[in-house]
């Protein structure tokens, strides 16, 4: 059977690379992400008898297209769409770690936040309920501490089911602007014809209109090796 794939996101210095590492131990290995100087790694574990495919993305602020580290993540979560993606954040700043959070929310449905470092929350008297996060953010928090090991059974148990269907996400999603949820109106019609569901509509229209030439480059050369037919320029066409 195939390995479930998890993809670990989130801000640099968050515990990815130490929670990949408790979960993985010595079954990874590294390379480089195709055609890109960016570190790739990847390792496999098992939980329940269920096989599991790691990878840990490269950390990131934002998920645009302002640096291949940006590209890479975006790329992943939106085209190779993991089974989960492993949102994790730093329990002693939420604020500036959520932002990254709420942009993984309007890429896919099937997200899990972990707060991690929560000993150093605690220890500096940050309290978190995850219960209240998660009912606002419409997925799955759980809390746990990568280096000391603690919550990685809730972790593991809360991955496995989602993808068994136990748990249902409902993505909380940005309201932006008038003037700009009115033009998602005019234009999420014509992005999700050339896209069919195979890719968040709402997510890639804002993205287009925002101009995110990557991205529509990015778009093409996979609506082409789909056999969609893809012409191209058909994405300019629906945003000029
Ligand atoms: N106190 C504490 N430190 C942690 C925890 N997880 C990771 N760290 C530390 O945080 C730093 C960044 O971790 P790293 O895994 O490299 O973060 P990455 O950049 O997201 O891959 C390292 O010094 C880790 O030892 C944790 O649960 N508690
Ligand atoms: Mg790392």
């Amino acid at each position: 059977m195939k390995a479930n794939r998890i993809a670990l996101a989130g801000n640099p210095n968050t515990g990815k690379s130490t929670l990949f590492n408790t979960l993985t131990g010595l079954k990874q290995h590294t390379g480089n992400w195709p055609g890109k100087t960016v570190v790739h790694a990847e390792g496999t574990f098992q939980h329940q008898g269920e096989d599991y495919l790691l990878i840990d993305l490269p950390g990131t602020y934002s998920l645009f297209s302002n640096s291949s580290d940006e590209e890479v993540a975006r790329d992943y979560i939106v085209f190779e769409k993991p089974d989960v993606t492993l949102v994790v954040v730093d329990g002693t700043s939420m604020e500036r770690n959520l932002n990254l959070a709420l942009q993984v929310l309007e890429m896919t449905d099937n997200v899990i936040i972990c707060i991690n470092l929560i000993d150093e929350a605690e220890k500096k008297g940050i309290a978190i309920d995850e219960e209240i996060l998660s009912s606002k953010l419409g997925v799955p928090v759980v809390k746990v501490s990568a280096r000391n090991k603690k919550g990685i059974d809730t972790l593991l148990d809360t991955i496995a089911r989602l993808l068994r269907g136990d748990i249902q996400t409902k993505p909380y999603r940005l309201t932006y602007r008038p003037e700009i949820e009115e033009q998602i109106k005019k234009l999420e019609f014509s992005v999700r014809k050339l896209v069919g569901n195979d890719y968040p509509s709402r997510w890639i229209t804002l993205r287009l209109l925002d101009g995110d030439d990557a991205l529509l480059k990015k778009l093409h050369d996979q609506i082409k090796n789909k056999g969609r037919g893809g012409k191209p320029n058909e994405f300019r066409k629906v945003i000029n």
